[in-house]
């Protein structure tokens, strides 16, 4: 596989209700996008990165940098045996995983398409079809956050998680518990505690949580293995885990019963992979997080989740949750009993609407040749 250019092009989205995190609200998503133009391929990555450093160090400005000055004149016009040759030829490059990722996960995708597979089949995925859940932000009221739980559970989906933080959780927990004493439910705080909430935290344990995701700092593994003896609840790393290396770390300290894996946050499918490994081993179960993406990063979620240690209902769900037109067709439905089909088709078994990506699209550039800019 020759890479002959590399286009980076940002996309503007408005999302069909807005999603609030303990670190913040976004009504409109900008999307980094990666297209790869590979011996009569055109294959997608998506960029998860954030408006703003807040889910992470990484925002779309960021990976934009990263992406046109090192990651895309790094392969631009190198052959690939493999996508999983990725990673060697960005030597040098500390961290900016999410924009690494957006290259990778398109080179996963052309190698599959030149190889004529599923990408879910590359990455040797077993499960034909996924369990979904849904992720529900923080809402004006607990009445709305209510109303948004009943939709989402008459849709079908198995697990229902909500974002939390100090002001908005035992109480919020509660009045769930009461009209919902059975459902699969868990929360995530992103970070929105310190270890000395240990008291408070204690009190989560009586809501029959699945897990609590992320109580304590971005960057911690310690604290969490702290925490975690002192509760019964699972707790689950997501920011904390950025490689490999990390899962092994928070397994070896007790610091998590459940790890989610996001392809972005490490860094893409390879890193993904091996950590969905280290976890299987440990018998962890692991779930597929979500970064409220666009059809392209949502198909990639979907060939992820397939892999056997996938045994929970990740945060992969319907595009229609999202976005009133999706950018890819068909759009990612998900059936009355809560499960996505995995497509058949080769590559991302989605195909791209190259039109309305390109109406979508406030600025473009392509990358054709080692250091050589096309505006
Ligand atoms: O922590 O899982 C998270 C969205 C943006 C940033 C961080 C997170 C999330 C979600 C949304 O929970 C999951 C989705 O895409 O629906
Ligand atoms: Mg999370």
């Amino acid at each position: 596989m020759k890479i002959e250019s590399i286009t980076l092009r940002e996309i503007r989205m408005p999302l069909v209700h807005f999603f609030e995190t303990s670190f913040g609200r976004t009504t409109e998503r900008r999307i980094l996008l990666v297209e790869l133009a590979c011996e009569g391929i055109t294959a997608w990555g998506e960029c998860v990165a954030g408006e703003g450093p807040f889910y992470s160090e990484e925002s779309i400005e960021t990976a934009w940098y990263v992406l046109r000055e090192y990651l895309a004149p790094a392969i631009a016009g190198k052959s690939f045996e493999s996508a999983t040759e990725c990673t060697a030829r960005f030597p040098g490059v500390r961290g900016h995983r999410m924009a690494k990722a957006a290259i990778e996960n398109a080179l996963w995708e052309a190698e599959a398409m030149q190889k004529n597979v599923p990408l879910w089949r590359l990455l040797g995925g077993t499960q034909k079809q996924i369990a979904c859940g849904v992720s529900i932000g923080i809402q004006d009221s607990v009445e709305q956050l209510l109303d948004k739980i009943a939709a989402e559970l008459a849709a079908g989906y198995r697990r229902i998680k909500v974002k939390c933080k100090p002001g908005w959780d035992v109480k919020v927990f509660e009045r769930i518990r009461q009209r919902w004493p059975d459902i699969v439910l868990s929360c995530d705080a992103n970070s929105a505690y310190t270890i000395a909430d240990l008291p408070h935290l204690k009190a989560f344990d009586h809501f029959k949580l699945l897990m609590i995701e992320q109580p304590l700092w971005f960057d911690d593994i310690y604290f969490h293995a702290q925490l975690q003896k002192q509760l019964n609840t699972a707790l689950c790393l997501d920011e904390s885990i950025r490689s490999s290396r990390d899962a092994r770390a928070a397994l070896a300290l007790g610091a998590c019963r459940i790890v989610n894996i996001k392809v972005g946050r490490v860094g893409g499918f390879s890193e993904a992979i091996g950590v969905h490994d280290a976890c299987k081993t440990a018998d962890v179960p692991v779930w597929c997080g979500g970064m409220l993406e666009s059809g392209i990063g949502r198909s990639h979620n979907i060939a992820l989740s397939t892999k056997e240690n996938f045994r929970l209902p990740g945060d992969v769900s319907a595009s229609k949750r999202y976005w009133k037109e999706d950018i890819i067709e068909p759009e990612v439905e998900v059936s009355s009993d809560g499960f996505i089909q995995v497509p058949n088709a080769s590559g991302r078994g989605y195909r791209v609407k190259e039109k309305l990506v390109e109406r979508l699209t406030v600025r473009k550039e392509t990358i054709a040749s080692a250091q050589v800019a096309v505006r």
